[in-house]
């Protein structure tokens, strides 16, 4: 996982200055050395981390006094802050256009995850945007590309628009946007070809492209493996383009994470995704304070409390609250409550976030097996739509099915087929409790099923 080294260095570095009812400037001088080799070994662009360290200097050894925080926690929130700012500061969101449908075009150098991550970005339209997509299959040079993008298309039940190998990327453009007005589609995602190089011949075919309808998102999509590099490639294309945005992907990988810390400041231009795996649900929305918060390990009750409560909005609790009670709770809604506990990041690292967790007996072992997790999901993929809601018709053969399915035993679903028919049990139970006084919503049976 990304920023585990650079996490490391800078919770020891800020843990010193921390308790420190009083912080000199040579403390902060110190410090701001600690942090600089930090982010220089996690592979940050060198400009940026001498303009971040000359940021966070100023503010600490100039700033104003807040009552509830200590000099030296403050020390920490300030380069909290800054790292936040140096990540873009808010959520990017997507910008759709006013008049229908709203394009975005997918560029960047071979490999770097532009098909897959189409499909992804495809997916969260319709899931969390309504929205209705076709896909366009503009990469006519690889070899079973346009294949590939077809087979991501029936893998989600999406259209994908293609003609082959023979006819021009920018015609199939052309006849995609007449195909997705005629067939009322409100997003257009193009899949374009990349090279292992920038070149004149590619940055052409992109720019014929771009010219047929102004894209209202132009997505790089850049490995974050390759560390440096995707910085320098994101200001190239840049350049020679003009992008709306970033996708960083493969930051499931062990990457050092510095290009997601770098890319913002030398570009400009926000990250708006990251791709987390190679499954077609692995994209999240990229969230810079979140990203600082878990870099610096800053953690607490709290906060925890918070981005449990933030990540389920109010509406969708209201629909889940009616679902427990009326008993049409299916694998589905289970799905996505285990997307939105995987969002609030790794965790161990939850855990790590309750005080003293580690202390209390009994609990030193509690080690969550993020893999469980992963099987969870893998079986209700396998499901059927119709066995996702009414799992009453799993018999025998049709978990032989999954099992095989999902890389899993019938005993795996099996015991995930139980724990889901206590889990609804118990949310009977408690939503009845809640109309009897209680106001807010818990989510129940989920942490025993991860242990
Ligand atoms: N681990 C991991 N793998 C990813 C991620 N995104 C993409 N991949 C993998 O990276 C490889 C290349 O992905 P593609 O989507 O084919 O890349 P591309 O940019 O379309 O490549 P070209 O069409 O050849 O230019 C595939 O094996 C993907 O499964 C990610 O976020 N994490
Ligand atoms: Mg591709």
């Amino acid at each position: 996982m990304a920023f585990e080294g650079l996490a490391e260095r800078l919770q020891g570095t800020l843990q010193k200055i921390k308790g420190k009812g009083k912080v000199s400037e040579a403390d902060v001088k110190e410090m701001m050395r600690e942090v600089r080799y930090a982010l220089l070994e996690a592979d940050v662009n060198l400009k940026v981390v001498k303009e971040f360290v000359k940021n966070v200097s100023a503010r600490a050894v100039g700033q104003d006094v807040m009552k509830s925080l200590t000099p030296g926690q403050q020390v920490v929130k300030i380069v909290k802050d800054e790292l936040t700012e140096l990540m873009g500061g808010e959520q990017s969101q997507i910008s759709f256009s006013t008049r229908p449908p709203t394009v975005i075009m997918m560029v960047g150098l071979q490999g770097a995850g532009k098909t897959t991550t189409t499909g992804k970005l495809a997916n969260i339209l319709r899931k969390k945007y309504n929205k209705k997509p076709l896909l366009v299959a503009a990469d006519i040079y690889r070899p079973a590309a346009v294949q590939q993008l077809q087979t991501i298309g029936k893998q989600l039940s999406l259209p994908v628009f293609a003609l082959g190998t023979e006819i021009s990327p920018v015609e199939i453009v052309k006849q995609a946007m007449e195909q997705a007005k005629e067939e009322h589609h409100d997003v257009v995602i193009i899949d374009t070809a990349g090279r292992l190089h920038i070149d004149e011949t590619l940055m052409q075919e992109l720019k014929d492209i771009r010219a047929i309808k102004e894209p209202d998102e132009v997505f790089l999509v850049v490995d974050a493996m390759t560390g440096q590099d995707a910085v320098n490639v994101a200001n190239n294309f840049n350049e020679a383009i003009g992008i709306t945005g970033v996708v960083l992907t493969k930051l499931d990988g062990d990457t050092r994470g510095g290009a997601a810390l770098s890319i913002r400041s030398v570009t400009q231009k926000p990250i708006k995704f990251v791709g987390m795996g190679e499954k077609m649900d692995a994209l999240e929305p990229f969230h810079p304070e979140r990203m600082a918060s878990r870099i610096l390990g800053m953690g607490d009750m709290m906060s925890l409390i918070e981005k449990a409560q933030s990540n389920v909005d109010e509406e969708r609790a209201k629909e889940l609250e009616e679902k427990f009670r009326t008993q049409s709770f299916t694998f589905d809604d289970f799905l996505e409550q285990i997307g939105q506990v995987k969002q609030m990041g790794p965790l161990d690292e939850i855990l790590k976030m309750l005080p003293g967790a580690g202390k209390i007996k009994g609990l030193e072992n509690a080690k969550v097996d993020e893999k469980q997790m992963d099987r969870v999901e893998a079986i209700i993929y396998s499901m059927t739509t119709q066995e996702k809601t009414t799992p009453e018709i799993i018999n025998g053969p049709r978990k032989k099915r999954i099992a095989k399915g999902s890389g899993t035993s019938i005993q795996d679903i099996n015991r995930l087929l139980k724990q889901f028919e206590d889990m609804k049990k118990m949310m009977k139970q408690m939503t009845n409790m809640q109309q009897k006084g209680k106001k807010k919503m818990k989510m129940p049976g989920l942490d025993s099923l991860f242990k």
